[in-house]
């Protein structure tokens, strides 16, 4: 544990309310090494707190109103109530929603684990509450598992709960074909925990972190091959704290972005192994229940967290000669237990979370959202949601380009973890024009189900002489303030010639010329996987105002 950790009478206490191994109330005593290892995690990311500074965005810039976009704060619809808190929500390949919570109540009873699929009700019906239907469940408690996509649209999701702290070493695999399937796929060495999955440029599933049956940190990653067999990276020991923010970049290595202060690169191959320093983030703590996502390729931003909470935010720059950490614009809000959601536009939404000091500060709940937008750093306020939403709670964009913002807290839940069995729809300001009325949409009215890299392909829009940016967005698989999935890119496209044709008119017989504007855009797939990993995605076309498409689902296949 770093001296920094033990010197101050305040930093215990923080802690032990940052590990959820304190949460439980029928939690067995854990080994007093793992819980420390799990608590030095918790309060200083595992490394070294050495503060670099000095180069540009060493200091947080104060909250600033931004001046650009649309001037509508944009919507909320609901609650609207939910059979089960969403705690794991994920956007399935055939546009439904697919959520579970866990087996374990708060209050120490148990109920049978409950999966659900959500259809919403189409954009733009309002009030629309959507459906629910019984989803199959696997027979194993994967609540606090962690879960991403295979490139065939397959959803692994590695480890569970078999008590707090204590992670199964199940991997389940669901395919949402037909009424949707379960099928267990060999096991993991260890139980996880609280781990992240992470998809690879080459098909195969990076998992990392967690705890094991004894609850202690399981420092060995473990890579899931195209078969669904294992192989451990026994060369690339390293503790990690709880669901790890790892995004592949574009060296095709894996960025550990945190919570902890200190990032690195993950190679997967061969028995694996970690880069060395590659920077250490400006906040001076770790960023403990914030929320990360990769909003370009090889860009990504950290938001919140810690304790107490942050309102500051970090970018970092994969691609840049030396990268390094660097303040972006800071929120209005402190926050930790938020969600982050990157939009269709490439502009980050966050929500929910607590300002106050503590795990799970209810006292202090941030009801407004705030967008951030990469082109600027500026957060903008934005509407304000009716609930709270904190611990638990889960953020999924779909593809009409709304946000269901859903959950929070525990079956029956006490203490510091309360019951939230309801969702809210959130549409953001590019769905309406600055005097709330719907803005008008570009459409598409056909794309293919799957493309190849490093190619084009033709989407149909009646839109095409309108549209501005294309953009690919992978599914969103999400749980406990972090998306394991989801990551954005804008990609080229190309605008075909107009068609012209001769037409003799009827009546006159005088040849006219009728120049008909093309009707589809030709759109570039991306170069590499590592940009973009294989898998399915949301493609969507904006017009000049930024209005987004309804999305159409397209697989990337290698
Ligand atoms: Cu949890």
């Amino acid at each position: 544990m770093h001296p920094s950790c033990t010197s101050t009478g305040g930093s215990r206490a923080p802690a032990r309310a940052s590990s959820p191994v304190a949460m439980s109330p029928d939690a067995s005593p854990p080994a007093l090494s793992s819980l420390l290892l799990i608590l030095a995690l918790a309060a200083c990311g595992g490394d070294e707190p050495t503060q670099s500074g000095g180069a540009p965005g060493a200091q947080p810039p104060p909250p600033r109103a931004a001046v650009a976009g649309s001037s509508h704060p944009g919507k909320w619809e609901g609650p609207y109530a939910w059979p089960l808190i969403p705690i794991h929500l994920h956007l399935l390949p055939n546009a439904r929603v697919l959520a579970w919570s866990g087996e374990a109540n708060m209050d120490g009873s148990n109920h049978s684990q409950r999966a659900v699929y959500w259809d919403p009700a189409p954009w733009p019906v309002p009030g629309g509450a959507g459906t629910f239907t019984s989803a199959p469940a696997p027979g194993v408690d994967i609540f606090c598992s962690g879960h991403a996509y295979y490139e065939d649209g397959r959803l692994l999701v590695a480890g569970g709960h078999d008590g707090s702290g204590i992670g199964l070493p199940n991997v389940n695999v669901f395919n949402f074909a037909g009424g949707g399937t379960w099928t267990r796929t060999p096991r993991m060495a260890k139980g996880r925990w609280y781990p992240t999955v992470t998809a690879l440029p080459n098909g195969e599933m990076l998992v990392t972190a967690g705890t094991d049956s004894v609850e202690a940190n399981v420092t060995i990653p473990e890579v899931v091959r195209r078969d669904g067999t294992l192989r451990r990276l026994t060369s690339a020991p390293r503790p990690l704290p709880y669901y790890p923010w790892m995004f592949v970049a574009s060296n095709g290595r894996v960025f550990y972005a945190g919570a902890g202060r200190d990032s690195r690169y993950l190679n997967t191959s061969s028995t694996g192994s970690w880069s060395s320093l590659i920077s250490t983030i400006k906040h001076p703590a770790s960023r403990t229940y914030g929320s990360a996502v990769m909003y370009d390729a090889g860009k990504v931003l950290i938001i919140g967290g810690g304790d107490p909470p942050t309102a500051t935010a970090e970018v970092i720059n994969l691609s840049a000669s030396s990268p390094q950490w660097s303040y972006t614009g800071t929120m209005a809000f402190a926050r930790r237990q938020q969600n982050a959601t990157i939009l269709p536009d490439g502009k980050v939404l966050v929500t929910g979370g607590t300002s106050g000091p503590g795990f799970n500060n209810k006292s202090t709940p941030v009801y407004a959202a705030e967008m951030w937008d990469p082109a600027t750093g500026v957060w903008t306020r934005l509407a304000s949601m009716s609930v709270y939403r904190l611990y638990h709670s889960t953020a999924l964009l779909l593809p009409d380009g709304r946000v269901l913002v859903a959950g929070g807290g525990r079956q029956k839940g006490v203490g510091t973890q309360w019951d939230r069995l309801d969702a809210e729809i959130y549409s953001p300001p590019y769905l309406f024009n600055d005097d709330g009325t719907l803005a008008t949409r570009p459409t598409i009215t056909a794309a293919p189900a799957s493309v190849a890299y490093a190619t084009t392909f033709d989407v149909e829009t009646p839109d095409a002489a309108s549209i501005a940016k294309v953009t690919w967005l992978r599914l969103g698989s999400v749980t406990h303030a972090f998306d394991e999935n989801q990551r954005f890119g804008f990609t080229r496209f190309t605008l075909p010639p107009a068609d012209t044709t001769i037409v003799v008119d009827p009546v006159t017989g005088v040849p006219d010329t009728v120049v008909t504007p093309p009707q589809r855009l030709r759109v570039n797939t991306p170069m590499n996987p590592n940009n973009a990993p294989p898998g399915h995605y949301m493609l969507f076309i904006l017009n000049a105002r930024g209005v987004p498409s309804v999305a159409k689902i397209v697989r990337l296949v290698r």
